[in-house]
């Protein structure tokens, strides 16, 4: 029986800093609307998806710091998405700031959950890939305190088992990493989900700032098509609190190619109807892992800390 899976990406538009959770919580709802009137049956919602990219900013007080986090999920003030879910019977993955007493002390992370049809978290991923800086740097115009506001996440890249296939999640910069794909491609992943909000000027040097809009699908196909897996990239974007951000949130087959793409800057909703068995051929044929994959030669190179010489003349 074929395995098909109904996905949106819900792209949003900026989130402004005086945005309440209740108000942007009623966004979400809307966009959940939309795609299920739209046939999707899981919506892929972005990172940090319940406030403004808050790492922006050197923020110096602990109090005003965590107001952006999420101490419970769901939470009172994101109850409704999870009521709604269940009402239309539809799965949702979602970003949020999580914080946590683990350890014996309180520990904050970017993370990720999915949600199925009943309302149900089926899975939490908690991001790997930190990008920006601990300290902040005068030099630019917004900061990225990714480093500073959160831990690398502590679950490696698992998969789940939902929607009639194998699902995985990471998190926007996760997505530059051919190792966040290849991890979830040995466990036969059909589809990853991630979120993302990549500003224009996140690298400081106009020349690589300037393939932004290229390295992100670029990145994002070639996980898909190298690991024989769907990708949903759903973006936050457009210009938020000064800083510009970009779009382009995808639905992204195991070809590589991108089968719907948002145009707007915008909340906005893309669909497409996923066929989990297109990954199948290509893991088959040119990514049979367990025939073509050579383990022993990537750990020598590992071992030799990745430094190959230059070959003798
Ligand atoms: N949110 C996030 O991870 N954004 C990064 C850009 C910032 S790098 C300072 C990304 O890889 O898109």
């Amino acid at each position: 029986m074929a395995r098909i899976v109904h996905a949106a990406s819900a792209q949003m538009g900026p989130i402004a800093k005086s945005e309440t959770r209740k108000d942007t919580v009623r966004r979400l709802v809307a966009l959940m609307r939309e795609a299920k009137g739209r046939g999707a049956e899981l919506v892929v919602f972005t990172e940090l998806a319940l406030t403004t990219f808050f790492p922006r900013w050197l923020i110096e007080d602990e109090a005003e710091l965590h107001r952006y986090f999420e101490r419970q999920m769901p939470g009172p003030e994101t109850q409704p998405l999870f009521d709604e879910a269940k009402k239309l019977g539809i799965g949702f993955y979602l970003g949020y700031a999580e914080l946590v007493e683990e350890e014996g002390r309180i520990r904050r992370f970017n993370t990720s959950i999915l949600v199925d049809g009943n309302g149900a978290i089926i899975g939490k991923y908690r991001k790997v890939h930190l990008p920006g800086h601990s300290e902040p740097q005068p030099s630019r115009v917004h900061q990225h305190l990714e480093k500073r506001y959160f831990e690398p996440g502590n679950y490696g890249f698992k998969v789940w088992r939902g929607f009639g296939g194998v699902m995985g999640m990471c998190i926007c910069n996760d997505r530059r990493w051919p190792e966040t794909y290849r991890v979830m491609g040995l466990q036969g992943v059909d589809m990853i989900m991630l979120g993302y909000n990549t500003p224009f000027d996140h690298t400081g040097h106009p020349d690589i700032d300037g393939l932004t809009s290229f390295h992100n699908h670029l990145s994002m196909q070639a996980g898909a098509y190298q690991n024989a897996t769907w990708v949903i990239g759903t973006a936050k974007c457009g210009t938020e609190e000064g800083s510009s951000m970009v779009g382009q949130s995808a639905i992204i087959a195991p070809s590589g190619e991108i089968v719907a793409q948002a145009v707007s800057l915008e909340d906005e909703v893309i669909t497409a109807r996923c066929d989990l068995d297109l990954g199948t051929r290509y893991r088959d044929t040119i990514f049979n892992f367990a025939k073509h994959r050579e383990p022993d030669a990537y750990k020598l190179i590992v071992e030799r800390k990745g430094s190959v010489p230059p070959p003798e003349v």
